[in-house]
């Protein structure tokens, strides 16, 4: 099975969406395997935003993400990084489908409410940013041989 990082950022948690948002996964089949509730640090913040560092939208893109607490949560599922990013929609919330996270509770895409990683080395990479090997919980969802196919 794959595995996928998934974080609520502040916006998200301070509108109260936590819970549809594990629900909607929920819902599709995933199973979560780890969740922490915390103010994430500075360097986690731009480990998890490498890439966009020197971008000019980074400070106000840190300043958010570090506005409150944010939702971290590992998801686990047959080609859970795609079916994920379909769930949350595009990163502009405007341009994002309605039914997706992003698309039903989003407008600015500096508070697009949701990040899911865009591949699964994104995945490997984010989920050994936030979580220790130990904190990812393996188990049986009592529905897992009625949801896949094979
Ligand atoms: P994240 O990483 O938050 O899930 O978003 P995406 O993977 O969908 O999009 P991204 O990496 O391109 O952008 C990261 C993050 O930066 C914010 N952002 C982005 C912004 O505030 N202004 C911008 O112009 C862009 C491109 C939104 C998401």
């Amino acid at each position: 099975m794959d595995r996928t990082f998934v974080m609520v950022k502040p916006d998200g948690v301070q509108r109260g969406l936590v819970g549809e948002i594990v629900a909607r996964f929920e819902d599709k089949g995933l199973k979560l395997v780890a969740a922490r509730f915390e103010a994430l640090p500075e360097k986690r913040v731009n480990d998890q935003y490498k890439e966009h560092l020197e971008k000019p939208f980074f400070p106000s893109l840190k300043k958010y993400i570090m506005g409150g607490p944010c939702f971290l949560m590992v998801w686990e599922g047959r080609n859970v990084v795609a079916i994920v990013r379909r769930v949350i929609g595009v990163t502009n919330p405007q341009e994002a489908a309605p039914g997706t996270i992003r698309g039903d509770f989003g407008i600015d895409i500096g508070r697009n409410v949701i990040h899911a990683s865009d591949s699964p080395e994104s995945a490997a990479r984010e989920i050994a940013i936030h979580f220790k090997p130990a904190e990812l919980c393996s188990y049986t969802r009592i529905d897992e041989s009625i949801i896949y196919e094979y």
